[in-house]
């Protein structure tokens, strides 16, 4: 069963079902999948930038930088663009082929859009695919950001719509899904997923990845965050996911969206190479690379390089950061 036909009209029970496959069926398929739509050895690499940090409205359980999170994070302000510039130049050099600017905020202000939409401009002059994540975004704003050139909007579902006033409750599970209609609507790649390991079920995982695949179009990517428990919210002494969980939630994510890029993404320095490793044959295709996330730690860059050398794997973005290098120290 590896053609990939794009299916809208999943049922919760039939999601389940794959849930409950025995790993080795559940891997196996999702690998299947994963070769029949994707080089399995090739990985698309993001970087992630904190553009604005901190005093958020929202009261988001697991988030270091809601304002009602006492989490003894300090505030910054948004930051000015050559210091944009200057970190999206680093990530480029190290070998990201995507540059992700993130702002805690519910939404932007018509101003603040227009100082991203200058970022926005100047990464994309650097020669890399640009990605914002600001919270709530207006029909007219998300155009906005797709005359500015704007390639990917991420805006996550976090969780299952029965799940959701669990972690949040300053917005609604239907707000989510406004912004990601206004984003699909502008033309803009969306990138949306979500949170394991709030405390939630795997009928609530089953349910968050049913509302991701049943959008009108399946999100260009799909990131899974391994919750980061971070001291001072509410999520801090949250039960902890059995790893294979994680793992199946990836192959059941690649079985439901065959040419989606699957992102392993927050968690992993938590994670063990071996489960990194299994992620990725579950059909994970994408990660996070660099040593910060938003504000907490990724892993190290050459750690990372190293993990998918040892693995025989690669990415397009280093091979041609690799051949310069080569270059540069032949010339
Ligand atoms: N404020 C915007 C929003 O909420 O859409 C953008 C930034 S927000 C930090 C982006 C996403 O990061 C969240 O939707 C959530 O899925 C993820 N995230 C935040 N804190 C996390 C944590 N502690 N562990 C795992 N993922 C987290
Ligand atoms: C996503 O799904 N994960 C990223 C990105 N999209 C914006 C954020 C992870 C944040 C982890 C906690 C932190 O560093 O604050
Ligand atoms: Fe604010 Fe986004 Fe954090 Fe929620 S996840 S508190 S909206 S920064």
């Amino acid at each position: 069963m590896t053609e990939s036909i794009l299916r809208h009209d999943w049922s919760l029970d039939e999601i389940e079902a794959l849930f409950e496959l025995p790993f080795n069926d559940l891997l196996f398929q999702a690998q299947s999948v994963h070769r029949a739509n994707f080089d399995p050895n090739q990985v698309q690499m993001s970087s992630l930038l904190s553009i604005k940090t901190g005093a958020c409205a929202e009261d988001c359980g697991y988030c270091s930088q809601s304002a009602k999170n006492a989490t003894g994070l300090e505030a910054e302000k948004l930051m000015p663009l050559e210091d944009v510039v200057a970190a999206a130049e680093v990530a480029k050099a190290k070998g990201a082929s995507r540059f992700c600017m993130g702002a805690a905020w519910r939404n932007p202000t018509d101003k603040n859009l227009e100082r991203v939409v200058d970022m926005v401009e100047a990464v994309h002059d650097l020669g890399m695919e640009t990605c914002l994540t600001l919270g709530m975004l207006t029909q007219a704003q998300a155009n906005r950001l797709r005359d500015a050139g704007l390639d990917y909007y991420n805006h996550n579902l976090d969780t299952s719509p029965e799940f959701y006033g669990n972690v949040i409750t300053t917005r609604t599970f239907d707000d989510r899904l406004h912004t990601l209609a206004h984003i699909r609507d502008a033309g803009i790649n969306v990138c949306s997923g979500g949170i394991l390991g709030m405390g939630e079920s795997r009928r609530d995982r089953a349910s968050m990845l049913r509302e991701l695949c049943n959008l009108p179009r399946h999100p260009e990517s799909v990131p899974i965050n391994m919750l980061v428990k971070i001291e001072g919210t509410p999520l801090y002494n949250a039960e902890e996911l059995d790893p294979f969980e994680f793992v199946r939630t990836i192959a059941v994510a690649r079985l439901l969206m065959p040419r989606s890029y699957v992102r392993l993404s927050a968690g992993r320095t938590e994670m063990g190479d071996e489960m990194q490793a299994l992620c990725f044959l579950a059909g994970a295709n994408s990660i996070f690379y660099g040593e910060r996330l938003l504000t907490t730690d990724n892993p190290e860059a050459d750690r990372d390089i190293r993990l998918l050398r040892r693995l025989g794997m690669s990415t397009e973005q280093l091979q041609e950061t690799e051949v310069k290098a080569a270059k540069v120290s032949c010339s």
